[in-house]
């Protein structure tokens, strides 16, 4: 006879490795056997221990709306200059896989904006000299 440990259902996204209260379980176990010939049962009791790997999750990062004035100053100088706060995601990983980097995917095709890592999980969102020279609110 066997027994087989299951996730309870409900419990879906509730085991989490990187909460202390969620990643280690102690469960005592007990195997009883059905007693007989006017005796009872008889049992035994054993520990098993639980342990919740890690498995990488993805960042979460938010969208948000930022602003720069147009003519920022209008001059390659003004590269680099700040656009906004810096953005943030969060990753609860350790390690690397919590480390996030940043890019701008699409939407800059005139190569007006760099992000520049801020710490483990930021970035900045930054003008480059295209940027700094092409910003116009009017065209
Ligand atoms: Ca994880
Ligand atoms: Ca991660």
């Amino acid at each position: 006879m066997t027994g087989q440990i299951e996730v309870a259902r409900g419990t879906r996204g509730l085991l989490n490795y990187e909460n202390n209260d969620a990643n280690r379980f102690e469960l005592v176990v007990r195997a009883s056997d059905q007693g007989g010939r006017g005796e009872p049962a008889l049992h035994t009791d054993a520990t098993v221990e639980v342990t919740v790997t890690n498995i990488n999750e993805p960042p979460i990062a938010f969208s948000q709306t930022l602003q720069i004035a147009e003519n920022a100053p209008r001059s390659p100088r003004s590269s680099g200059e700040r656009v906004g706060d810096a953005l943030t995601a969060v990753d609860e990983d350790s390690g690397d896989e919590g480390k996030v980097e940043w890019a701008v995917e699409s939407g800059d095709g005139s190569g007006f904006f760099e992000l520049l890592a801020d710490g483990d999980t930021g970035a900045t969102l930054t003008l480059t000299a295209a940027g700094a020279a092409g910003l116009d609110y009017e065209t």
